[in-house]
């Protein structure tokens, strides 16, 4: 059986969210996904997620393709997630190319490419520009 392992913070879940989560499963038989803490996304971006962490975990952990959910603490410890979960291949979206290539000591590391023209970031900001 091969497992796999990805991590995102899902805010605002959208079609890009969807394709990396079945492409990631599509590598394996069973999905494991990390998803960022409220406080991982304040540390990282300065503002909270729109919606908190149960929800989000609660939305990803919804879907056929996931089997399974968990808070992602900390950037730091992909490492200790992928013992921990027994995780055979880590995925992880082509904007973080290169970054975790020191992980292929422990699994595979797959880079995805992004869904284009559609963001967390875009998504508020068109909601903002409709009500003013
Ligand atoms: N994604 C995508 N296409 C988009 C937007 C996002 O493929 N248009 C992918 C990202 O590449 C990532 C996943 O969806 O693999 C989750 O994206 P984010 O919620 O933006 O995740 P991020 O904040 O980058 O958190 O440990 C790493 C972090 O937890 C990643």
């Amino acid at each position: 059986m091969t497992r796999v392992l990805t991590f995102g913070t899902f805010d605002l879940f959208h079609i890009g969210h969807v394709n990396v989560l079945m492409r990631a499963a599509s590598l394996g038989d069973h999905l494991t996904v990390g998803v960022s803490s409220d406080a991982l996304n304040y540390s990282k971006k300065g503002r909270n997620p729109v919606y908190r962490e149960e929800h989000r975990m609660a939305i990803v952990k919804s879907l056929a393709c996931v089997d399974e959910v968990f808070v992602e603490e900390s950037l730091e410890l992909k490492g200790e997630y992928i013992k921990e979960h027994q995780a055979d291949v880590l995925v992880m979206g082509d904007d973080w190319a290169g970054k975790f290539d020191h992980y292929k000591e422990l699994c595979e590391v797959v880079y995805l490419p992004r869904t284009a023209e559609v963001s967390t970031t875009d998504i508020i900001q068109s909601i903002r520009e409709d009500l003013d």
